[in-house]
């Protein structure tokens, strides 16, 4: 099973890239020494100056980047040169198809779908579910929501119908419960052969799940803490890892809060999506939905259209 997955890792290598691309950029790393071959790597993990990558064997080589290229994270495409047995320099990055960028931060890369996992205890609040779809939009990812820990709501419906909000916009929504084992085995069946990565809150239980998805992993979990309800910053690095299956699955670092200072209003508008059709039937072409005559949005919160919830979001999140 694993040489099929490496082989069809290798072959979507060669279609991707194509070989002549990734000769040249071979030829043109600087040469370490007669014996070291340029090989294509998946980078696994970044940690510090170092990288952790990947060959098409399955092989892992602690990296170090040459200083000339970007910097480069969980997900990317790179060529290295063996230096000794378990060591070797990057000396090139090749294309990337998509970046994830969150407060200006490049996250991972080369990614098909985020999820978001959220939970009832540290709970889920929308203001910061609004943030993480607005980094979404302007990715142009999609992304999918994952309620967990749902074992510990008293009030199932209410969660539900919180969310329904979010289904009725087009987002995916999965409820689920690692520690009750519900809903798990749905999950898994879609994400077979994509590059998911996962996001939300520190203790909401990502690294959990993905414990729970590729079962031979053992990564690290923590309690939250019972008087906060807040998780202990348990995860540190942004790792990939491979469904054996098919697939991968980026657990990432939770983060407790995070702005989007960097964004333009527009881009904060351009975040919710299901505004767009309404945005032309503004009297003024620089409205800013808030207290112009004839406009669009407001209309639209007036007909049930546009949900207040996620008007008053919009209105708490531009400059
Ligand atoms: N009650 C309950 N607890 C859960 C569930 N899933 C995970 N947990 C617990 O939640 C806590 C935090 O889980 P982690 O997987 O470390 O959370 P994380 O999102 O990876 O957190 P960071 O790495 O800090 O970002 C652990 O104590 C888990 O055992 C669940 O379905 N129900
Ligand atoms: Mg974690
Ligand atoms: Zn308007």
């Amino acid at each position: 099973m694993s040489l099929t997955r490496r082989q069809k890792w290798n072959i979507q290598k060669i279609q991707t890239e194509g070989i002549k691309r990734v000769n040249k950029v071979a030829d043109d790393a600087q040469d370490l020494g007669h014996d070291a071959i340029a090989q294509i790597g998946l980078v696994i993990t970044r940690y510090g100056q170092h990288l952790l990558v990947e060959d098409k064997s399955g092989n892992f080589i602690q990296c170090t980047a040459r200083r000339n290229i970007d910097l480069s994270v969980a997900g990317d495409k790179v060529i290295f040169q063996a230096t000794n047995n378990d060591e070797g320099v990057v000396t090139a990055l090749l294309e990337r198809d998509n970046i994830l960028k969150r407060s200006n931060k490049l996250i991972a890369t080369n990614i098909n779908k985020l999820c978001l996992v959220v939970a009832i205890e540290p709970h889920y609040q929308f203001g910061l579910i609004d943030r993480y779809l607005i980094i979404a939009e302007n990715n142009n990812l999609p992304i999918q929501i994952i309620v967990n820990k749902i074992e510990l709501s008293d009030n199932i419906n209410q969660v539900k119908s919180d969310f329904f909000m979010y289904e009725t916009i087009g987002y995916q929504v999965s409820y689920l419960s690692v520690k009750a084992q519900k809903g798990i085995n749905t999950l898994r069946a879609k994400l077979n052969d994509k590059k998911h990565i996962f996001l939300g809150q520190s203790g909401v239980g990502k690294s959990s799940l993905i414990n729970e998805l590729i079962p031979e992993l053992n990564l690290h979990i923590n309690e939250i803490s019972t008087k906060s309800k807040l998780g202990k910053h348990t995860t540190t690095n942004t790792t990939l890892y491979h469904i054996p299956s098919g697939g991968d699955l980026i657990d990432s670092p939770g983060v407790r809060e995070f702005h989007l200072d960097n964004l333009s209003n527009k881009e904060i508008l351009n975040g919710f999506k299901e505004f767009k059709p309404f945005i032309n039937q503004c009297k003024f072409r620089n409205c800013a939905h808030i207290n112009e005559p004839v406009c669009g949005i407001k209309n639209a919160l007036k007909t049930g259209d546009i949900h207040l919830k996620r008007y008053q979001s919009y209105l708490n999140l531009i400059n």
